[in-house]
Formats: C-alpha cells, structure tokens, sequence
C-alpha cells in the first residue's frame, strides 16, 4: 500500500512523516529520545574523525554541530513546517539571527515590518548597523509598502506575522510573490501561531522562524530558536551561523521541546478556544476600551487571519479605558494569571509591552507600531477558562 503522510499531531508525537517499523538507534532501545548529554563523540579511529570532519561520512563529532537529541526535534520541526531542514538554536533571537547573517551581508539590506518582538527591534536598529546592514521597517500590512522599500542592496524581508503584541498581520503569501519577483528572501517570524496553525513555507516563505522557548516549549522551562526552509540558504544557517557564531541548543533544552512538541496540537486548541472565551469577555466589558485579537470579527484583518491562519493561537491584546494607570491596577490585582513577560506557557501570563517586551522601541517606533502605552498583552494559558476570567474580571475591579 502507498505510504500515507501522516498528520500533524501523528507527527510531533513519531518525529517521522510516513509510519514505519520504530528502529532504535540507541544501543538500549529507550522509548523515549534519549538526552546525549555529551560535548563530544568518540571515533573508532583517526580515519573515521577525519572522514567525519571531511563530510565524507554521517556521524557526530561535537555537539556545537549537532547531537542526536537536537537531530530528532529538527526532523520533527522541518516535517511540521513542510521544509526541508530545520535548524536549533539556544534562543529565538539566536534564529533570527542566524537567518539574517546567512542571507545579509554588510552594505546590503533588510526591509522589516515594522511591529516585531522588542528584542527582533533591538537587533535591527542596534546591532546590525554596526555590522554594516541597514534595516528599514515599514507597515508591511500594506504591500505597497514592502514594495516600495526594497532596492538593489535588500536581500531580506523580515515579518512577523501575527505581530507582537499588536496582533497586526500580514498578507504572507502576497509578500512571499513581492519577494519572488525582486529575488529577495523572506523570513516569516511564526512564534505566535506555530507550524499548527500557519505555515509560512507553503505560503511561499524561504524561512520560518521561531521562538521555541514560547509554544513549542509550551511549560515556560526554556529558551530556544528553530530555523526551517527548503532553500541552500539553509546550508549555511547551518555551517556558518550555527557553527561559526555557536549558538547552539542544549540537549536537554532540545529534549524539552521534543517533549512539549507531543502535545502541540492539543495545547494550541485550548489556548485558543480560552482566548477566544477571554477576547470575547474583554471585548463586553465596560472599562475596555478595545481588544486586539485576529478571530474578532471587529479585527481589521479578520479576513486575512482566515485565511492564512487555521486558529488564533492565545495571544489576546486589549486597551482600558483608563489608560496606562488602570492597565497597572489591573495587573497588580490578578491573582492567578502572572506578571511576567513570555508567552505561549500553559499558564496565563499578562504584560504590559511598551515598558517591559517592547521597552526599546522609541516613542515614535510605538507610535508608528501602533503599541499604545495603555496596551496590555495576555497570553492565554490552558488552566479552565472559567478561572482565568473570573481573575480578570476581579482585577478589573480594581482598575
Ligand atoms: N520572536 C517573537 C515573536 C518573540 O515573541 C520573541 C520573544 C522572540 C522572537 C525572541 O525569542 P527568544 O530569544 O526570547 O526565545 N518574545 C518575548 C515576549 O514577548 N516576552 O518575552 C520574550
């Protein structure tokens, strides 16, 4: 019979995309993927290591390069975001990293949009000019605009898309043939909706970015990035930007992804079926002003989230009517969501963005990004959405 591609949740849990008899690679035949928590691996003989050095055979010769346990998660992730290879990292900002340094050099550019996760800013406004590479951010909500940004020296285009924390988007597909015609790469930040709910790669997007530390980790226990793409630019996220700048992952960070990646699925549905419950509850209550969140039909982009999005994910953003002082009495008040940034944690966390995720962008980025300094950012855990409500409505109470 012809081998069937499996699916998604089949997937994260196997790590293979076709059903085939389990064969162990592990001498005792764990169940489980086994933590190869080692530096190093031993050769049988000088010939071996230098035929391992030289690519001339498979095998691992230190874990800066690779190590089983990082190899299964990046076959797990390279098959649930449909490319070709994946590649680890020991944070989200090493990924994004690694992707600009293999596509950009210096005196060339990236055009960015221009809503992006406080620490992705940082890196394009400070960092990367010192290396020589201009970045220019535009609202890449309207095409027009990325269009219009990209010149001879741009080689990237750089979005994130549900955007943190505004939860503005951007047409991928649109930009994908934008950056098709100008031969120009694009990297699409999934953080917040995961392969589970979008994948940029089939939308036309050489790369898929991701904070793993967020869904994909899931238990708020670790910090790690995931590159995914089909292109031979892959090849050098690989050899050079993992290997050259070391921004490896740990296996035991590697094993917590693999471990949370098993519940993927089920954890973004009841994210989102949660958020969808606090969205609504937000959106009726008297002392909110507004509630961004991508599954509201009162979103401006509503149209685009169904389309290029299969569920919201749990991030919900919303504005007081009282302005930043009631969003401060609001999250001193709450007793079982917790104040602290992150996302993507089975537990709800709240935040305020312009003084804590997003507290280097200048007041004019804020302006221009649209992040109020009233704006609060839940991320919607899993506990019972009862609780979670019943804590924000108490809190608000008090704001
Ligand atoms: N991309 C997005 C969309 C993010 O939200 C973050 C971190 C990163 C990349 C960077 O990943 P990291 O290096 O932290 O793994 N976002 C955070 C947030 O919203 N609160 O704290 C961190």
């Amino acid at each position: 019979m012809k081998k069937r591609k499996l699916g998604f949740s089949t997937i994260s849990i196997h790590c293979k995309d076709t059903a085939s008899r389990h064969k162990s690679d592990d001498p005792a035949r764990a169940h489980a993927t086994p933590i190869y928590q080692t530096s190093t691996f031993m050769f049988d003989s000088a010939e071996h290591g230098a035929a391992v050095f030289a690519g001339k055979q498979e095998g691992y010769s230190y874990t800066r390069f690779g190590n089983p346990t990082q190899a299964v998660l990046e076959r797990a992730m390279a098959h649930l975001e449909g490319g070709r290879s994946a590649v680890t990292f020991a944070s989200g900002m090493a990924a994004t990293t690694a992707v600009v340094v293999s596509v950009v050099r210096s005196g060339e550019k990236v055009v960015a949009s221009d809503t992006l996760y406080g620490g992705t800013h940082l890196l394009f406004k400070r960092t990367l000019p010192k290396m020589g590479i201009e970045v220019v951010d535009v609202d890449a909500s309207d095409l027009r605009n990325t269009e219009r940004a990209i010149d001879k020296k741009t080689k990237l285009v750089f979005i994130e898309t549900p955007a943190n924390p505004t939860l503005k988007l951007i047409d991928i597909a649109r930009t994908a043939a934008i950056a098709k015609k100008h031969g120009v790469a694009l990297a699409v930040d999934n953080t917040f909706c995961t392969p589970y709910y979008q994948n940029p790669l089939a939308l036309g997007a050489d790369f898929a970015v991701h904070s793993a530390t967020k869904y994909i980790s899931g238990h708020g226990d670790t910090v790690a990035g995931i590159v995914v793409g089909s292109g031979s630019h892959m090849d050098i996220v690989r050899k050079d930007a993992l290997s050259d700048m070391g921004a490896s992952i740990s296996p035991f960070s590697a094993w917590l992804l693999l471990r949370g990646l098993k519940t993927l699925s089920v954890r973004m549905q009841k994210h989102s079926e949660n958020a969808i419950e606090v969205a609504k509850f937000l959106s009726k209550h008297p002392k909110v002003k507004h509630v961004w969140f991508p599954w509201l039909p009162s979103h401006p982009q509503h149209a685009l989230a169904k389309r290029q999005m299969r569920g919201p994910g749990g991030i919900v953003s919303f504005e007081l009517k009282g302005g930043r002082k009631a969003g401060a009495k609001m999250m001193n008040a709450v007793e079982l969501c917790v104040l602290a940034v992150s996302l993507g944690d089975v537990c709800t966390l709240i935040q305020h963005p312009a003084s804590m995720t997003h507290a280097s962008y200048s007041r004019e980025a804020l302006r221009r990004a649209g992040i109020s300094e009233g704006l609060v950012r839940i991320s919607v855990g899993i506990e019972d959405a009862d609780d979670i409500i019943y804590d924000l409505k108490q809190a608000l109470t008090r704001a």
